[in-house]
């Protein structure tokens, strides 16, 4: 690594104590960007990098609600406004009780060049609390939602910050965010969240476009070595909004999908999963994957291992962060898959990601591979702004016409900067550059 890149890395390190998912995300990005401070130094002069890695403002406050008991709750609030360079801060909220610090940083992070690399004019945030929904009632949910805007209403709008969401967070946890936001506010401000319902301002495709997405951008990957999804076996891990419309798509396109996961175990179905009963048992009934294999004779489920272990030609992980180790990768590697692409934010390690490197496996980042999400966002966001609707078909052909250009911006900056059909060197590249030279022209600020 560059001298000017390992001090700023340390100083990352020193001053975000304990951050360590935070600290992973920075690490990857530097370690992509040495041949862009040798062509231009101008970079470390302005002192982007520096700037980069402090969020322009975050936000941590106390999120008090009742439960179904009568029993006063409390969690911890968070929205980290990253940088807003190129349009109003944009990224999702996530409800989870593993949410810190850390996790809002990193992500906020990575959502700064994923939204560089979609071309759209959105800067970067994320947002969250440490929630868990798992078993909470509608009425406990809708209630979290309310306080949780109740204190970060004053801080988001369309011009401001636009939440959208993440893990547990869907349409209905926007909707009782905006209806809080719009009675505060007394606003029907569309365009202050995005990931809406139909009728009341949201985008269609915008809830199969991340899964649709990270699926089109393994499928371009594959045609660089002259083959497609058509006849591919595919792993997908989780069972959310990102892994169901991924399995949805890739089977669309011809793909045997063996698996599908949640935090419990994961299930394998050799003729492919069934995407109405997968949907019936997740979303309808909100129910643990293990019923997947109580109701399908052939499939079975495993509740320890690693779905990595089942031979596939392309993997696709949509869970969460980290949950595809370096160990993973080399089982990955020696049952021959193709191609990885990264429908979650972040889930391969550090390790995993050289080990397919080195091997020569295609590799898509999340940045690039699961930007069709918020680059749907984005296209919401313009439908708002004149009051439109397009149809499904038009808004699909942008989706498709912006992975495919993320695809070849990748492509093109690897090459340019000497590292030809290195998609990790190309998205974090063609991510920096564009927000470092709109930073410098802006001035210090
Ligand atoms: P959902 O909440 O819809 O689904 C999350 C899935 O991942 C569930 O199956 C969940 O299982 C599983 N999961 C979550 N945490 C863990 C964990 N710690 N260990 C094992 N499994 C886990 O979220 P999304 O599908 O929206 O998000 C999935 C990933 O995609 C996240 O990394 C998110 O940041 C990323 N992403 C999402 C986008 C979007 O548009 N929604 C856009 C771009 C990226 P369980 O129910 O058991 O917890
Ligand atoms: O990680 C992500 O890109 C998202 N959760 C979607 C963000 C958005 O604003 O649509």
């Amino acid at each position: 690594m560059e001298a000017g890149l390992a001090q700023i890395r340390e100083e990352v390190l020193r001053r975000n104590p304990g951050e360590t998912e935070f600290f992973q995300a920075v690490d990857e990005v530097f370690n992509s960007l040495g041949p862009v401070m040798k062509r231009h130094p101008e970079y470390v002069e302005h002192g982007i990098l520096r700037r980069m890695v402090e969020p322009e403002r975050q936000i941590t406050f106390r999120v008090p609600w009742v439960d179904d008991k009568g029993v006063v709750k409390i969690n911890r609030g968070f929205r980290v406004q990253f940088n807003s360079a190129l349009g109003p801060y944009k990224g999702g909220i996530r409800f989870h009780p593993s949410v810190y610090l850390g996790i809002m940083k990193f992500l906020g992070f990575e959502q700064v060049f994923k939204n560089a690399l979609t071309g759209m004019p959105i800067g970067g945030g994320k947002g969250g609390a440490d929630f868990n929904p798992s078993g909470r009632s509608e009425g406990e949910i809708m209630r979290f939602c309310q306080s949780f805007i109740t204190e970060l209403y004053r801080h988001i709008g369309e011009h401001t910050d636009v939440p959208a969401g993440d893990i547990g967070v869907g349409t209905r946890e926007i909707g009782f965010m905006f209806g809080q936001y719009r009675r505060i506010t007394n606003r029907f401000e569309a365009g202050a969240f995005t990931g809406k319902g139909v009728s009341w301002g949201g985008s269609l495709v915008r809830p199969e476009a991340t899964g649709n997405g990270v699926v089109m951008f393994a499928n371009q990957m594959l045609k660089t070595i002259g083959t497609t999804l058509d006849g591919a076996t595919v792993t997908v891990s989780g069972s959310g909004n990102v892994a169901i419309n991924a399995i949805n798509y890739a089977t669309s396109l011809g793909a045997t999908v063996l698996t599908a996961s949640d935090s419990s175990g994961y299930v394998v179905d050799e003729q492919g999963i069934d995407i109405e009963l997968l949907r019936q048992i997740k979303i309808t009934e909100r129910a643990r994957i293990s019923e997947y294999a109580e109701r399908r004779e052939r499939a079975h489920f495993v509740s320890d291992g690693s779905i990595w272990e089942v031979p596939v030609d392309v993997a696709i992980p949509c869970a969460t962060q980290n949950e595809l180790s370096g160990d993973d990768a080399a089982t990955l590697v020696m049952n021959g898959v193709k191609a990885v692409a990264e429908g979650a934010n972040m889930p391969s390690t550090h390790q995993a990601i050289n080990t397919f490197r080195e091997a020569g496996v295609l590799f898509g980042p999340g940045k690039a591979a699961n930007a069709g999400g918020v680059a749907t966002s984005a296209l919401e966001m313009q439908q708002n702004a004149s009051r439109d609707t397009w149809s499904f078909d038009y808004t699909h052909s942008r989706l498709e016409e912006n992975m495919e250009d993320i695809h070849d911006r990748c492509i093109a900056t690897a090459e340019d900067f000497g590292h030809p059909g290195d998609y990790v060197i190309g998205a974090n590249i063609a991510g920096f550059l564009k927000v470092a030279d709109a930073m410098i022209a802006q001035g210090v600020v």
